[in-house]
Parts: structure tokens; sequence; C-alpha cells
């Protein structure tokens, strides 16, 4: 596969867990590596537009409250198809069928909340994983 950059982050309830140095170890045992790492509390402009595709949705106002609920990690990371790798590291987006052994499989659950949290974001294509680099490291 070609080499790629993803974006991660470590949403607000992986960080209040503890858990952002676990979904860092699975990145690193798995054999990708952390180009940029920096924790910020996003604003609401930034979180539309890294969620413009979302726009609309029953779950958008939810989303971003959730999202800025507090600071995010967010990694930008770099390995041989790890669009796709890294997403197969976190699982399927609701924790509740997210196979074992996957970041949101092993340690996510639902929560009763009218947005899903699962713990992690990666990037789904090339496109959208550039876009978000640019959103989230602008200097990058
Ligand atoms: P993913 O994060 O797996 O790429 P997504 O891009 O479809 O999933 O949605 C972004 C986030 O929004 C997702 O991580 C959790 C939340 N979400 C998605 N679909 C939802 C739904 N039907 N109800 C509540 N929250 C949802
Ligand atoms: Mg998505």
């Amino acid at each position: 596969a070609e080499l790629q950059r993803t974006l991660v982050l470590v949403k607000p309830d992986g960080v209040a867990r503890q858990l952002t140095g676990e979904v860092l170890r699975r990145i690193e045992a798995k054999g990708y590596s952390i180009a940029a790492l920096t924790m910020r509390h996003a604003d609401r402009d930034l979180l539309t537009a890294h969620y413009a595709e979302h726009e609309g949705k029953p779950f958008f106002e939810p989303l971003l409250e959730f999202m800025s609920s507090g600071p995010v990690v967010a990694a930008i990371v770099e390995g041989h198809g790890v669009i796709e790798g890294f997403r197969t590291l976190a699982g399927t987006t609701n924790p509740t069928s997210a196979a074992p052994g996957s970041i949101r499989g092993d340690l996510g659950r639902e929560w009763g909340t009218a947005v899903v949290q699962n713990l992690v974001h990666g990037s789904d294509a090339v496109e959208s994983a550039e876009r978000e680099i640019g959103l989230w490291f602008p200097q990058q």
C-alpha cells in the first residue's frame, strides 16, 4: 500500500478517561509513526469545518457539544496504508458492535447520549486526511 498520512484525534472522552497513552501505544505497536502531536481545546469553527460532511444531521449539534467539551489530542500518523489501517485499529463507529481487539471495541461503550462517544477519530480517505491535517496542523 502507498505511504500515507492520516489525522487521528483522541476525543474528549478518551482524554478524560486517560486513554491517550493507550491509543498512541496501539498506533506505535502497529508500526505507524507519529509525525506530529498536539493537545488543544477545539472551538466551534474548527469542529464545524472538521465535521462539515455531517452538518444538518440530527447528531451534528450534540457532536460539536461533545467534541468541544474538553481537550483533544491530535496526531499526524504516517505509514503504508495507514488511513484504512488506523480505521481498522479504531473499529466501527458504534462501540457496542465494534470488534474486540479494536480501540472502540475494547475500550468504548455506549453512554445513552445523543451522540456516539467512541474515543477516537481517523480520516477516511486521502483527500479528507489532507484536508483535516490542514485544519488541525495549519503549519504542516
Ligand atoms: P466515524 O467517526 O466512524 O468516521 P462518522 O464520520 O460517520 O463516523 O461520524 C462522526 C462521528 O459522529 C462518529 O464518530 C460518532 C458520531 N455519530 C455518527 N453517526 C451517529 C449517529 N447515528 N448517532 C449519533 N452519533 C453519531
Ligand atoms: Mg468519519
